[in-house]
């Protein structure tokens, strides 16, 4: 199935729908306006060629509603074009709350997938159908790009940051996964496929095989091994912000600054402690740049995150 030819790729999932009408829509008038350009030239240049008997005066003629209705007609359309498509792409990149969240490293020529139970995967992604997927995306090197055009979804990967993606599946299947950014010299090798599966069968899944530790686990474990508990939990010595509830919040920086302790701003606060200091709080945090993996700072994040829906234990 994955081979035969299509025109457009199958339809698979809750946004391809959307972004496919508005591709059509504007084929659709590509199309009119390519006619209403092209068919009086050809009758022109049929009518009037080289030795036809026909009237050849050239009146000058005008007309200010014919003036008016050409400029004033293509600019509502086109606003209107830039307005549905402006709708779609703010629903697309909008994702919703209650999805289930999958982790995405890519790297030079791989895509590592790791789910929130703690199942891994690597070119491979199996997806329960009619749930809602987000995916935290982030790239070990260079830059990539996460495509999968039966879901109508693509988004760069980027090193040192975060981007999202969502989609919802809608159709049992196969699906090709694509790197869609020139990332090297096996770049086209950076391929793998989407398994979307009915639920019951997806959860088989889950706990077959090799299952590992949860994410929240796992970050847990790195939180204790790499001592930052050391320092946010138990310490006497070193004044440090406890971390209970911090994902999400608002924190004042010792600029002045505030900010949201976003998936990014934690990143950022393991990597490089010191570009943004916490108010009230000394530059004493060790960066972790090359001692941990994008993988790992992604568990411990998510072992923060968990403990925001605690309460806080001092
Ligand atoms: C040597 C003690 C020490 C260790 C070890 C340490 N931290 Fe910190 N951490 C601090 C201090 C002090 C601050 C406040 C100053 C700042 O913002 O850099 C801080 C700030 C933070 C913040 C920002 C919190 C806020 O409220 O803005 C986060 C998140 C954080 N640490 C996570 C970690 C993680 C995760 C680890 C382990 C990988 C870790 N820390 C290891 C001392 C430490
Ligand atoms: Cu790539």
């Amino acid at each position: 199935m994955m081979d035969d030819f299509h025109l457009f790729p199958v339809d698979a999932s809750s946004s391809a729908q959307q972004v496919d009408w508005l591709f059509y829509a504007l084929i659709l008038m590509s199309l009119f306006f390519i006619a209403a350009v092209f068919l009086p030239i050809f009758y022109f240049s049929i009518r009037y060629r080289r030795g036809a008997k026909v009237d050849r005066s050239n009146p000058q003629i005008g007309s200010n509603l014919l003036e008016t209705g050409w400029t004033v007609l293509p600019l509502l359309i086109s606003l209107g074009v830039f307005t549905w498509g402006a709708l779609v792409y703010f629903r697309l990149e909008t994702p919703p709350a209650n999805a289930l969240q999958v982790q995405v490293v890519a790297k030079q020529w791989m895509w590592k997938l790791q789910h929130a139970e703690g199942k891994r995967e690597i070119n491979e992604l199996h997806l329960p159908l009619g749930t809602t997927i987000s995916l935290t995306m982030t790239s070990e090197d260079v830059i990539h790009s996460f495509f999968v055009p039966a879901f109508r979804v693509k988004q760069d990967v980027l090193p040192g940051k975060y981007t999202t993606e969502w989609f919802r599946p809608t159709r049992l299947g196969e699906y090709h996964l694509f790197c869609a950014e020139y990332c090297g010299t096996n770049h086209s090798a950076m391929i793998g496929r989407v398994v979307v599966m009915r639920p019951a069968d997806y959860e088989e899944w889950l706990n077959s095989g090799e299952t590992g530790r949860s994410i929240v686990f796992e970050g847990h474990r790195l939180f204790q091994e790499r001592g930052c508990s050391g320092c946010h939990v138990d310490s006497r010595a070193i004044h440090a912000p406890p971390l209970e509830g911090v994902y999400g919040k608002q924190v004042p920086l010792a600029s002045g600054e505030i900010v949201t302790a976003d998936d990014q701003y934690l990143r950022d606060s393991i990597l490089v402690p010191g570009k943004q200091i916490s108010a009230g709080y000394e530059n004493l945090m060790p960066s972790y740049t090359g001692h941990i993996s994008e993988a790992e700072i992604m568990q411990i994040i998510a072992y923060l995150k968990s403990l925001g829906e605690q309460r806080p234990e001092r």
